[in-house]
């Protein structure tokens, strides 16, 4: 029988709703929901394919584990009772931090895993916590965190009431956009300069949002901070400086003028590559433009002055009267789960990092992780508090972080590795337990995270639509079944009486003496749907558990398939603000210090030939590569060399190449094309698969290179713990 479905799409941060067919079990459509008040239709290709993952032969689907070197299907008893026998002894030995917790992309798309997993880190109570966000956008938290005094009180563009959008180091078209939910970007995009506006891309490529602005300017890689400390220069020293509604909530105006001193947009052409009248004409487009915002993303991030670049993109957004206004850069107000609608609105603790450092390298810990990239070194450098398990929860830092075959050789030195994972993969493939979900459909889904990142303000929730087969877990049934074994409550742990345990400790956590009363109201829910129904009615839409009549509740977005519109963004500051100041800081005193590492680096010489990365709408990170409607057509995982560059290297349009830095290397197929800047090749992360042990038939055919396995685990941006993972110096030659 067919019916008829919705559904958040899990696979990226645009989060659209999908109508799905199906039948029975099977999804034999997919198509964009017209009526969803978030993405009113839109849909990619990745959302398309969501049957085909499901039926993906290559998907786990049972657990694994390994005997005598060889993966065998076993039970799920089997295999909780392997990790019982292992791991508590483990940790009674070695103590919790011979466990390391590594959180991969999906688990913030996934909330039985963020929400459960979160739990099970506490429950180790390991300091060696690693995530993708230190590949990724650690830095932009960190600087959202200094100056608003929340990691996820991050700004987003109003696009659908601005005049001027200026997008720095992302390409929304083929990524559909992050720290940003805004699907269909493009429609938005093109509606802009319909009504008249302008959209101005800076990228060291020609990329497709490139190709559909009024203007491109190409910047040299990791040039970014240069260029924002030189537009804020020349709004201070062409008086353009205009805080507009936010001014009484401001402080460290004076201190930021004086940080940017000496950068004058001459002083830093040749090292962000940007020509001094071009930087001016931008400091004076975005000071003159009434509704203007400028974005940065990825590509100001994964560098060595990530959080530099990342905090100034928001001073710029001030200094310009553009934060917090209609049309500017705003800040979402989500329905759940959301910090920064807590406790005293207005004032804060503010945030506080580098309360721990890592034990290798001394990296400061960041809102409690450490540097992704320092997991190898953790694993083979003995001494006490030695990593010798890691649980590894929907990650594949092998192809995703810097020197993955360093990692991959650590992994394999494990006494203990435990993989959430769906596929036999480039990591998986190192563990003695894999735990694969069934099927993101059969679990609930609220998103925990986006709307605090969402272009518009909404409400939406998606019931499980498949039951899994007899016996298969959930996945935050699995992390659950975890913890019990680490509380020492052994393999068979009854799982709802320790989700209510583990439920009543965080509400008593949060509420104090009132939590009797409010977990009796929640009482007929289980697992996340209880704890979305206890975010969505504490929430600042909420009913308030009855004092707020006509209030949200999990049944009111339950009974909205479409989800519930709560509307434009409006402005937040100052009741959104939790810093100690009760101000937003434009000048928080170790960016300001890192504004010296930046001047003291003005003359650093070009480098003839640095790689950076880039993304493809039908590929996702380092998967979704074997699903076959995604990987038919064009191989997508190409190095791109500017014609110029060919000539001088000796590569050619479609033939082979080596790749190399510092005696590692990497083989290419090369695509010589003028959409990317001479001096400049790009190959996009993920790929290198076909590797022994793997399980990914399609993917293998065509496996491309991993082009982390080349980039440095040892280059970070100091403050953040970010990953560099482009403008290095490389070499070309032909193969
Ligand atoms: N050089 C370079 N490297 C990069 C980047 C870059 O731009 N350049 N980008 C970085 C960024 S932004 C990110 S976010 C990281 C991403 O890197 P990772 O965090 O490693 O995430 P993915 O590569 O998406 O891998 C996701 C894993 O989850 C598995 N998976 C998929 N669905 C499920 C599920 O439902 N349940 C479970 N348990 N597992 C599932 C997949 O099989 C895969 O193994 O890569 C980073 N690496
Ligand atoms: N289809 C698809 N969608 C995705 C993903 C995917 O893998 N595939 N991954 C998802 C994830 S995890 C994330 S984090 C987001 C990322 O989303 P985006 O931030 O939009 O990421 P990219 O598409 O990699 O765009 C980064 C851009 O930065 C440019 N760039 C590189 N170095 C520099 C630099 O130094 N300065 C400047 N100004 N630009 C630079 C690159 O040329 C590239 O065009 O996408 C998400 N969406
Ligand atoms: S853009 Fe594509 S992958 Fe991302 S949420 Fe929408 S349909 Fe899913
Ligand atoms: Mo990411």
């Amino acid at each position: 029988m067919t019916t008829t479905a919705h559904r958040i799409c899990p696979l990226c941060e645009a989060c659209c709703g999908l109508e799905l067919e199906l039948d029975g079990d099977r999804v034999t459509s997919v198509r964009g929901h017209d009526a969803d008040v978030l993405s009113r239709g839109f849909i990619c290709p990745k959302g398309a394919a969501l049957g085909e993952l499901q039926d993906d032969p290559d998907r786990l689907r049972a657990p694994l584990v390994k005997r005598d070197g060889a993966f065998v299907e076993v039970s799920w008893d089997e295999a909780f009772a392997e990790i019982d026998r292992r791991l508590p002894p483990l940790i009674a030995q070695h103590g919790a931090a011979s466990v390391a917790m590594v959180l991969g992309n999906p688990t913030a798309h996934k909330a039985g895993l963020l929400l459960y997993g979160a739990r099970l880190t506490r429950a180790i109570g390991t300091p060696n916590v690693f995530s993708a966000s230190t590949l990724d956008q650690m830095p932009k938290q960190l600087a959202a965190g200094w100056m608003f005094g929340h990691w996820l009180s991050v700004a987003v563009p109003d696009l659908d009431r601005t005049d001027l959008l200026v997008v720095l180091g992302a390409n929304p078209v083929a990524s559909n956009g992050s720290m940003w939910t805004v699907p269909d970007f493009k429609g938005k995009a093109k509606a802009l300069r319909a009504r008249g506006g302008q959209l101005i891309v800076i990228d060291p490529r020609r990329t497709e949002t490139a190709a559909i602005a009024d203007r491109h300017l190409t910047i040299r890689p990791g040039g970014d901070a240069f260029l924002l400390l030189a537009i804020a220069n020349t709004l201070f020293a062409e008086g353009l400086v205009r805080l507009g509604r936010i001014e009484p909530h401001v402080a460290g105006l004076d201190d930021l003028r004086a940080a940017v001193e000496g950068f004058t947009p001459e002083r830093v052409a040749a090292r962000c590559g940007i020509a001094a009248e071009d930087i001016r004409a931008l400091a004076r487009q975005l000071a003159t433009t009434e509704r203007a915002a400028l974005y940065g993303r990825i590509g100001t991030c994964t560098q060595e002055y990530g959080t530099l670049a990342s905090w100034l993109v928001d001073v710029i957004n001030a200094l310009t009267g553009h934060l917090d206004v209609p049309g500017g850069a705003m800040f979402p107000k989500a329905a759940a789960f959301a910090a920064n609608t807590l406790g005293a609105p207005g004032k804060g603790k503010g945030i506080s990092v580098g309360r721990r450092r890592s034990r290798v390298s001394g990296a400061p810990e960041v809102f409690g992780e450490l540097p992704i990239t320092c997991l190898a070194e953790e694993i083979e450098t003995p001494g006490d508090g030695q990593i010798r398990a890691a649980i590894v929860v929907a990650g594949n830092p092998v192809l995703s972080a810097p020197n993955g075959p360093r990692i991959a050789a650590a992994l394999a030195k494990l006494e203990l590795m435990i993989s959430f994972d769906i596929y036999l993969n480039e990591t998986s493939r190192h563990a003695h337990v894999i735990l694969p979900a069934f099927n993101s459909l059969a679990e609930p889904h609220f998103d925990v995270a986006f709307p605090q990142l969402a272009w518009r303000n909404v409400a939406r929730y998606s019931p499980a639509l498949l039951a899994p087969p007899a016996g298969h877990p959930a996945e935050w049934e699995m992390l659950v079944r975890l913890i019990g074994i680490v509380r020492g409550k052994g393999a068979a742990t009854d799982i709802a009486a320790l989700d209510d345990e583990l439920t009543a400790d965080d509400v008593a956590r949060t509420v104090g003496p009132a939590a009797p009363q409010l977990l009796a109201q929640v009482a007929h829910l289980r697992g996340p749907d209880r704890l979305f129904e206890l975010a969505l009615r504490g929430g600042p839409y909420g009913d308030l558990f009855g004092a707020r009549a006509g209030g949200l509740t999990l049944d009111a977005v339950r009974a909205a398939p479409a989800g519930i519109d709560l509307g434009e963004l409006a402005p937040r500051i100052p009741e959104l603000l939790r810093t100690p100041s009760g101000k937003v800081e434009l000048a928080p005193p170790p960016l300001v210090a890192d504004v010296a590492r930046a001047r003291a680096d003005l003359d650093r010489p070009v480098p003839p030939l640095v790689i950076i990365g880039r993304r493809h709408l039908r590929s996702n990170n380092s998967w979704m590569h074997n699903i076959p409607t995604l990987a038919a057509g064009k191989f997508r995982g190409a190095l791109l060399v500017h014609p110029d560059d060919a000539a001088r290297t000796g590569v050619r349009d479609g033939g082979r190449a080596r790749v190399s830095r510092d005696g590692r290397a990497i083989d290419v197929t090369v695509e010589v094309t003028r959409d990317i800047s001479p001096g400049v090749i790009s190959l996009p992360h993920g790929w290198g698969h076909g590797q022994a042990g793997t399980r990914l038939a399609i993917a293998a055919e065509r496996p491309g290179a991993n082009l982390n396995a080349i980039l440095d685990d040892t280059l970070r941006d100091p403050l953040s713990g970010n990953a560099v993972l482009g403008g290095v110096a490389v070499e070309l030659a032909p193969l």
